[in-house]
């Protein structure tokens, strides 16, 4: 019987059909998506972390409320996120737990810290740009929940990548100090950028399976591929360059060749060897302590209203 429903499970996936909450699935394939998907909605929350810590010094009151937004709005990410992870059968408080616990991953991009307003425009520009890469295929994964929470979600990354850019325009047009500040963030924060995308597909264990599955739509090297052919030309337009020798145009590919991120680095930090990555554990762990109290109340007064409403 099994077989059975394994069969018809796959013929439609095959078919491009969306796989909901009370459908069968496979054990694995609700495992690895739980796995995306928490690690993903993680990585909304903790990426809050290094743009809050310019909300207070942002340059200007318009720069303020436009960084006050966008980190708002990742805190709707996360959660839209942990909703669709809850509707495979996990709970909030296990996603949390396994993340405290270090079970769960959050993108490595988050383990660098942000040591100048360059680096705000530099996330929107390229975190955020990186970010969409890989979500808007995302939108066509085979589980409904998680490819409807990429809609709104892919909608919002596109304005934060707008503005970074735009953020990175003024700069790099602004005075010496203010263009070699540009400049240096964009050093700093390329390589990251392209880490995002995951390890090479050669070494991507969790690839094959998921592409099978359509939770992903394309692989890790073909997406960094893009993004790195639709941000070299948006670096020349503002006059920065970005820091990678081997970077030429490839007539025959129609893409740019480019030097190899160091994977060393990479696989370091997906350990928990990041630069940042202590604090910002310890900043998850206080904020899951301090608001133990808020759940409590919260959870209190749904009990009240329950007793009432049944009384
Ligand atoms: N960081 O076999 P694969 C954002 C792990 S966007 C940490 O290739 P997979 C928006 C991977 O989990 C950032 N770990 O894995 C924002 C696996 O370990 P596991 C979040 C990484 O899943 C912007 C192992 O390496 N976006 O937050 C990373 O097939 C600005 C082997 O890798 C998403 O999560 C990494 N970069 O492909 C917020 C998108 N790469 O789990 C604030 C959804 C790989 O077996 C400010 N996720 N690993 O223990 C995905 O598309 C996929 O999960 C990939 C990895 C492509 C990230």
């Amino acid at each position: 019987e099994d077989a059975d429903r394994l069969a018809a499970f796959e013929a439609r996936v095959a078919a491009d059909e969306f796989i909901e909450p009370k459908d069968w699935m496979p054990e694995a394939y609700r495992k690895t998506l739980v796995r995306q998907i928490s690690q993903h909605a993680h990585s909304e929350i903790v990426g809050m972390l290094p743009e809050g810590n310019w909300i207070s010094r942002a340059p200007t009151l318009r720069r303020k409320a436009i960084l006050l937004a966008k980190v708002q709005d990742e805190a709707g990410h996360g959660l839209y996120l942990y909703c669709a992870a809850e509707t495979l059968g996990t709970s909030r408080d296990e996603m949390t737990q396994a993340l405290l616990e270090g079970r769960a991953k959050y993108s490595t991009i988050f383990n660098y810290p942000t040591l100048t307003w360059a680096d705000i425009a530099a996330i929107g520009w390229l975190v955020d740009g990186a970010a969409i890469m890989n979500q808007v295929p995302l939108q066509r994964a085979s589980y409904g929940p998680y490819a409807r929470a990429m809609v709104k979600v892919c909608k919002e990354e596109s304005f934060h990548q707008r503005q970074g850019y735009e953020a990175m325009m003024a700069l790099a047009a602004g005075t010496p100090e203010q263009k070699a500040m540009a400049q240096d963030a964009l050093d700093r924060w390329w390589w990251p950028s392209l880490m995002m995308f995951g390890p090479p597909d050669d070494q991507s264990p969790n690839s094959e399976q998921s592409m099978r599955w359509r939770i992903k739509r394309e692989s890790n090297d073909a997406l960094r591929q893009k993004f790195v052919d639709m941000t070299v030309p948006q670096a020349e337009l503002i006059g920065l360059s970005l820091s990678d020798a081997d970077l030429k145009w490839n007539k025959e590919k129609g893409g740019y060749d480019f030097g190899t991120p160091d994977w060393d680095e990479f696989f370091a930090v997906v350990r928990g060897e990041g630069p940042v990555a202590r604090e910002r554990m310890k900043a998850r762990r206080d904020a899951w302590e301090s608001g133990a109290w808020v759940r409590a109340a919260a959870m209190a007064h749904a009990d009240k209203r329950a007793a009432r409403f049944a009384a």
